[in-house]
């Protein structure tokens, strides 16, 4: 296969889609946001996952128009459904380093949030730890530049990459998402108990919303809360959805 044709084309062709998995709040189960995650639907092949293309779009450079893609529709839903008078909370779309390196995305956001006539609070960008660590003070300076614009900044799979908190602390994040690979062994693993507990803490006294990925369990859930997490996203809720099904289960009128 040519992949990198393949995907020029499917962007041509308009083949990618995006689904919205929600986000809760562990204290009363509201809907807190819906992370958009990018699909596509291929004429052949049926729908393919983003770990099968989003790599090798990052390598390829068509991350680039892919991403752009994904934050215009993505405000352009945030957009139908605040005319359509339903509460979403945010949506968070995931931004890659090839995204955050180029310098223009401030711009380019700005450009989609003026089209789609998205307000910037309801749009939020998770960034890698890896993301961010790659090229710090460049990093630094276009987190606040976006933060500036008034969207929300999310420090996604935390965990997972090495970054020093004495930085992280610098940088205008308003929340932090815990990789899923510690929640799912809790509570039997009393290791990643203490793991995730001391994140928690540690994001807290940054000011820091606390979300937990890959929630899939009861036991799960009722740890979390009782350890003062304040997000949860996983399985246990809901995977994630095609625009109408989430309206459908999750979305209410104001
Ligand atoms: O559900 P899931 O298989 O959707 O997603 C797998 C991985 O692909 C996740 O790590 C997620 O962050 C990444 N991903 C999903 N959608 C996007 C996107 O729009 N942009 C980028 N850069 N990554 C995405
Ligand atoms: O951006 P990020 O790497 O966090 O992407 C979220 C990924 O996690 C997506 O692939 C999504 O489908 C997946 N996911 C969401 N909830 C769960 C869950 O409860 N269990 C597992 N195994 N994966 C999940
Ligand atoms: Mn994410
Ligand atoms: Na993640």
């Amino acid at each position: 296969i040519r992949l990198e044709a393949d995907l020029r084309r499917a962007l041509e062709r308009n083949e990618f889609e995006l689904h919205y998995q929600p986000l809760l709040r562990l204290q009363d189960g509201t809907l807190a946001a819906v992370e958009a995650l990018v699909r596509w639907q291929h004429p052949d092949r049926g729908l393919i996952m983003p770990d099968s293309f989003i790599p090798l779009a990052e390598e390829s450079g068509l991350i680039r128009p892919l991403g752009e893609w994904v934050l215009r529709e993505a405000a352009r839903q945030g957009r139908a459904w605040l005319d359509g008078g339903f509460d979403f909370g945010a949506i968070a779309v995931n931004v890659s380093s090839r995204q955050l390196e180029r310098g223009d995305l401030t711009a380019t956001l700005s450009m989609i949030l003026s089209e789609t006539g998205l307000p910037a609070q309801y749009l939020e960008l998770e960034l890698t730890e890896t993301t961010v660590m790659d090229q710090p003070e460049q990093a630094r300076d276009r987190l606040y530049e976006l933060r500036a614009m008034g969207v929300e900044l999310s420090i996604d799979d935390f965990g997972t990459g090495y970054s020093s908190m004495a930085y992280l602390k610098q940088l205008p994040f308003g929340k932090l998402k815990i990789d899923r690979s510690f929640i799912r062994d809790i509570p039997d693993d009393s290791n990643d108990v203490q793991i995730t507990s001391a994140i928690i803490a540690l994001g807290h006294s940054l000011g820091l919303n606390i979300v937990a990925e890959g929630v899939e369990t009861e036991q799960q859930r009722a740890l979390l809360l009782e350890l003062g997490c304040d997000i949860a996203q996983g399985y246990l809720y809901d995977r994630p959805l095609p625009a109408q099904a989430l309206l459908q289960r999750w979305l209410k009128a104001r």
